[in-house]
Order: C-alpha cells, then structure tokens, then sequence
C-alpha cells in the first residue's frame, strides 16, 4: 500500500503567532502552498475553505480560486482529502457555531459550514471534517450540554442532509478535542465522538478524526483513541502532531515530543494497513522563517517514514517474536506453580525485556 502523506494548508500558512505574540512569518499564499506541499514529498492537502476563499468572497471570486486551485492540483499531482471550516475564528461566533444561544448565529454557522462542504466537494474532497472549537463553555450556568448536543445533533443532521440532497460523494468527521480555544468542549474525546454519532439520523456517514495533540491534552493514549475510532470503523482521518500531555494545544511538529506515543500510533497504523491518509496537524516552531516551513513539512513526513521503518524493524525482530510468542501461549496454557509453598501458579511477565527491545528499537541500538 501506497501511503499518502498531507498537510492542512493551514499548517504552513501559520505565521507563528501565539497568545502572547505578534506573526513571525509573512503569509504564504495558499496556492503557492499547495504546490510548495506536492514538491515537498506531499500527495495531498486538507484546508478550511476560509484558507483558499477568504469569507464575504464572490461567487464569481470563489469559483476563479477553486478553478486556480484545481489547476494547481493538477499540475503538482496533489489531491484534497479534507475539508472543513474557520467557524471558530470570527466574533460571531465567539459562543458557539452550531451551540450557540442564538437560533440566528446557529444557522450562520451551518450556511458557513454548507458553503464550504460545497467548497469541498468542488476541490474533490471525500470527506468534511468539524472541529467546532467554538462549541464549547466556560460558564456552565449559560447552556444546559444537553441542549448543547441536542443543538449539535440538528446541526450534524442537517450538514449530512445538505450533502444527502446534493448527492456529493462525501463523508462528515467530527475532530474531537476537550478545550481550548473553549474552557471545555462537548465533543471532547473519541469516545464522545462516537456515542454522539450514533444519535444521528445517518449515522454511517460519521466518523472521527482523531487528533495526536488533542488525546494527549485530555491526558490519553492516542494509539488508544485511534483504535477506538478503527474498532468502530468510524477512522476517517488522523491528525499527526506531537504534544507534552496535559497541556494547552502545542501542535508540535510530528516527532516532536512523546516519541513513544508516536511510534506505537504508527505502529497501529501500518500493522491495521489503515488507508486514509496520513495528515499532518501541527505548526512550524515560532522561530521558524519562511524557508523553514519547508524543513518542517519534509521533517514530519520523514519522522512518519522512520518510525514505520522502526515498526517494520520490531515485527521483524526475532527475540521480539520469541516474546509475543511466549505471550500468546499463555492464552491458553496454564502458568507453572512456582514454588511447593506458595502452590498457586505463577507467570513471568517479560514486559521488562520487550518494553526494553522498544526502546533499543526507536533508539537505533539495536
Ligand atoms: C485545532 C485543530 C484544527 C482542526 C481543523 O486544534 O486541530 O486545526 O484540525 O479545523
Ligand atoms: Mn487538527
């Protein structure tokens, strides 16, 4: 299998600004950046249609763009494989897209959301995926969550209806994520994704999209999360980045940080043979100049690449075969009493030796 590597647009066109600081990047223009992604060892891009259309554009500015962009595509040999929407960066929206208190901003949130599923569907785009950063709380007193999934629920429903009736060709993802830019947000986990789905009217065309950084804030085992979404045949996308747990939203490039959490997502990957594209979510260090974000593209592609070499190099290592081996044996077999005193059987556990091959593994020792 073939992997696919992408990029949000959004990703290299970040200028390095952060809550305490000024832009440190000139903008990129996104054109520029979806060539500059394909020459860079990308085959595919995900963007919010807000990154190639700005809001309030024409019809006629919208359609010249996309023409512009698809033109691109073609000649960089690079397809869309996400598209979602800004709703969370404008003061509209400031309590909520599809949560808000007001009927009126609830529907603003979907006309945006349609319109850039149309987007989506215009670039070629399987898939539409929400992460509604705005749907969230800090006063709990201002929203029931009930009437906060209740809302989300109807806005799920008519999104999916919207490409029902339309007949496009694609499939809705829900990115969860427990807070930030919002003190906490309904949809926080997979597995809130996943109960929520399934109160949907078209609960077949919902699925999750994971994020690395997002499982690691709620303090959680990405590889985890991800087999959860895979159990539920609901992995519709992934977000690759790196990020120290417990923490505000670092989108560390991938490799970046927690090193283990990365190989065994990886691991999960290439041994499940998941075939959806592996997308990357982080940004390019504050310190990074313009140039730089071209190493940082190269840098998370070649990280996935090594690790999936390191798991080749762990299913392929024979003392490591020797223990999953042994372990697998003990499925059925029944431990040895240890001693004539004790008289209840015992096992060794080898899981100091293997967690110790890991290591020599990822740290090329062995
Ligand atoms: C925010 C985040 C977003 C989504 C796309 O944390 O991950 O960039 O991936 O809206
Ligand atoms: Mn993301």
């Amino acid at each position: 299998m073939k992997r696919v590597f992408s990029f949000g647009l959004w990703t290299v066109m970040n200028r390095g600004a952060d809550p305490f600081g000024a832009p440190t990047r000139s903008p990129l223009d996104p054109l520029q950046v979806i060539s500059g992604l394909a020459a860079h060892g990308a085959q595919a891009f995900e963007l919010h249609a807000e990154d190639l259309i700005p809001p309030g554009s024409l019809l006629a500015e919208r359609d010249r763009l996309i023409h512009e962009a698809r033109q691109r595509m073609d000649d960089a040999g690079i397809r869309c494989v996400a598209c979602g929407s800004d709703v969370f960066s404008e003061p509209i929206f400031k309590d909520g897209g599809l949560v808000s208190n007001e009927a009126r901003v609830r529907r603003l949130a979907i006309a945006r959301y349609a319109a850039a599923i149309d987007v989506g569907h215009l670039l070629g785009a399987p898939l539409f995926n929400i992460w509604g950063g705005r749907d969230g709380a800090e006063v709990d007193a201002s929203r029931s969550p009930i009437d906060a999934l209740k809302r989300l629920r109807d806005g799920f429903n008519e999104l999916a209806a919207h490409i029902a009736r339309h007949g496009y060709a694609m499939r809705l993802s829900i990115e969860p994520k427990p807070n930030e830019p919002r003190g906490d947000l309904y949809l926080s986990t997979v597995g809130h994704a996943l109960a929520f789905i399934a109160t949907l009217d078209q609960p077949d065309r919902v699925g999750v999209v994971p994020e690395l950084a997002h499982a690691a804030m709620a303090g959680l085992n990405p590889a985890h999360e991800i087999a959860h979404a895979l159990y539920a045949g609901k992995l519709f996308g992934i977000h690759l980045n790196g990020q120290r747990p417990l923490r505000f939203d670092q989108d560390l490039r991938f490799g970046g940080a927690n090193l283990k959490d990365s190989f065994f997502v990886v691991k999960l990957l290439e041994d499940e043979d998941w075939p959806g594209p592996r997308s990357f979510d982080a940004h390019p260090y504050r310190t990074t100049d313009e140039q730089g974000v071209w190493d940082f593209v190269q840098g998370c592609i070649s990280a996935y690449k090594i690790l999936a070499e390191k798991v080749r190099r762990f299913n392929e290592d024979l003392e490591v075969h020797q223990l999953l081996a042994e372990i697998r044996s003990w499925d059925v077999s029944v431990p040895p009493v240890e001693t004539a005193a004790e008289g209840s059987p015992r096992r060794a556990f080898l899981y100091d030796r293997l967690d110790h091959l890991v290591f020599e593994i990822l740290m090329g020792t062995r």
